[in-house]
């Protein structure tokens, strides 16, 4: 499958910069293009130079809102966000506009953190804009989600979030959750490290885009995974997961693991890499509220056999018995097996309804707070009144 990527501010920014990372890797190490064209939108010049892979030229690193921001950013404030994302969505179409080979793309990703300013209201507002101009093809977000810190600390962060799920949600064909505090849950000292962060987040989908992509037969698998499966199982909220499980050493080269123990053991690895995928979801959820899933298993063609993709068939039908399960393998990886897991169409997500529910009861509060601050500042004045002005 093949992406147009648009990251907006500096966590979607990022993001689609490590998206355009993975396609030149897809492409020197495989031969295939996953990524038709990557874009970063931003209100802020600053972040827009610091990225790597997205190429440098104005088209691809989109500055908008100019005059308004003087390039620095709209400072959380998600409305202003969106009101520029209004006022710029041209230039956005304008550069998808000029990509090269525009025609074979499936599918958009549109990226942002919901907590900032820039991607939080750009995000929906593009997401719209997008969706009008190119009816035929999905649209999909990417919603990252604010660290707990983010939240105790700022009142502002979970009204951005609630703010930005609604609307994207509203204009989204599927709306990927990713949840940042998820990826520091098992080694703290990820914290301070983003790129990292911005890595582990976009690893589920590289198998994924890959796998149809594959032309030599030798890579292509018993069941290749293809867009269509992909499309027919990206719809509303959806969490994606990833699992890796390390494969024995061959002792001789040609050896095959043909004999029952061995067989048995592969199907072993391939439960544990799925076990891993479903426990590091992208945002906490219940499997079971699934209505539509897919994965993916990758592993060298020697370790793959019909046991070990029904096995797994059978251990997400147990976890997500409501789901249609597609599925795919793909007989590419070396030394280790992967699985790639995306449960979608769920109905219940606690994390968004909390948003809502948190960010309803923060409105009165914070206009009561604007409220006081007027009647404070208006105080300050009127005992300025008898003081001499120097203007
Ligand atoms: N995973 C990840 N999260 C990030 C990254 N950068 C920022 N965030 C998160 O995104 C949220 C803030 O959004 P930003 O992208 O910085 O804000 P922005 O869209 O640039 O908006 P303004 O700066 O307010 O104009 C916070 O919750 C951060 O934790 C990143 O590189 N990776
Ligand atoms: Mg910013």
């Amino acid at each position: 499958m093949k992406l147009v990527v648009i990251g907006l501010g500096q966590c979607g920014g990022r993001i689609a910069d490590e998206f355009a990372r993975l396609n030149n890797k897809a492409r020197s190490n495989r031969g295939i293009e996953i990524v038709t064209g990557a874009f970063a939108v931003n209100t802020d010049a600053a972040d827009l130079s610091g990225l790597t892979s997205i190429r440098r030229d104005y088209q691809h690193r989109i500055l908008i809102g100019g005059r308004k921001t003087g390039g620095h950013g709209v400072g959380k404030i998600n409305e202003l966000g969106a009101e520029i994302a209004r006022a710029d969505a041209d230039k956005v179409i304008d550069a998808i506009r000029t990509t090269k080979r525009f025609y074979e793309t499936d599918a958009f990703l549109l990226i942002a953190g919901a907590a900032g300013g820039t991607g939080s209201g750009g995000l929906p507002v593009v997401t719209q804009h997008v969706k009008a101009r190119y009816v035929d093809k999905p649209v999909y977000a990417a919603v990252v989600l604010p660290f707990e810190h983010e939240e105790q600390t700022e009142e502002r962060t979970t009204y951005n979030a609630a703010t930005c799920l609604k609307s994207t949600y509203a204009v989204a064909d599927a709306v990927f959750l990713i949840d940042n505090q998820r990826y520091i849950r098992k080694d703290s000292s990820l914290s301070n490290n983003l790129t990292k962060i911005n890595a582990l987040i976009a690893e589920p989908f590289y198998g994924i885009l890959c796998a149809g992509e594959e032309k030599k037969p030798k890579y292509i698998g018993a069941k290749l995974l293809d867009a269509g499966d992909i499309m027919q199982t990206v719809v509303g909220w959806t969490v994606l997961g990833y699992g890796t499980s390390q494969l024995p050493l061959l002792r001789f080269p040609g050896e095959r693991t043909r004999d029952f123990r061995k067989k048995g053991s592969e199907t072993q690895k391939g439960i544990m890499a799925m076990d891993a995928a479903i426990s590091e979801l992208s945002l906490n959820c219940d499997p079971a509220d699934s209505r539509r899933a897919l994965y993916l298993v990758s592993a060298p063609s020697r370790e793959m056999n019909v046991d070990l993709i029904k096995e797994l068939g059978d251990y997400l039908r147990n976890i997500a018995p409501q789901a249609i399960i597609r599925n795919g393998d793909y007989p590419r990886q070396r030394g280790m097996l992967d699985v790639s897991v995306i449960l979608s169409e769920l109905s219940n997500v606690e994390k968004v309804r909390n948003y809502y529910t948190t960010s309803t009861s923060l409105i009165p509060k914070m206009k009561k707070r604007a409220a006081e601050t007027k009647v404070k500042l208006k105080e300050i004045e009127d005992t300025s009144k008898d003081v001499p002005s120097l203007l």
